[in-house]
């Protein structure tokens, strides 16, 4: 069994910091699971372009208001607290979060913690030095 808290993971490569977003990885491919587990804050006032080539994903909202703008469909969806989507055909998509976002995110495969993230349409991650919270400036 693992047990793990989202304190524990600040300060360490789990906890990742990019320009719009910060993630926390409750569960990497190196556990074993054959997914991953993700606790994702995108930041209010941003935009991320993100396209999981190589991944599918699921992701529900358990905080904020933001929208999920489907590329590859031409369709934009709000979101809210409750709201999940699923992209089970890579479809390449914006984020945009009107408020701080939170979602909690699985995927399959797992990511390995160490992936090259430009080529999955978001900005390289570096590992957060100090509290999850704290964020670089816009
Ligand atoms: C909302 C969303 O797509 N989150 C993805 C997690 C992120 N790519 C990570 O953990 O690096």
């Amino acid at each position: 069994m693992i047990v793990r808290r989202l304190d524990e993971l600040e300060g360490t490569d789990r906890a990742v910091r990019a320009p719009t977003f910060t993630s926390r990885r409750f569960l990497l491919r190196g556990d074993g699971l054959g997914f991953s587990f993700h606790d994702t804050v995108l930041y209010a006032g941003t935009e991320t372009y993100i396209w999981y080539k190589h991944h599918l994903e699921a992701v529900y909202c358990i905080d904020g208001e933001g929208e999920l703008e489907d590329l590859d469909h031409g369709v934009t969806h709000q979101i809210r607290p409750g709201t999940f989507y699923a992209l089970d055909g890579h479809e390449r998509h914006y984020l945009r979060a009107k408020t701080d976002l939170r979602m909690m995110c699985v995927f399959s495969p797992a990511l390995t913690g160490a992936e090259v993230h430009d080529e999955e349409g978001v900005y390289p991650l570096e590992p957060i030095e100090s509290k999850a919270t704290e964020r670089s400036p816009a």
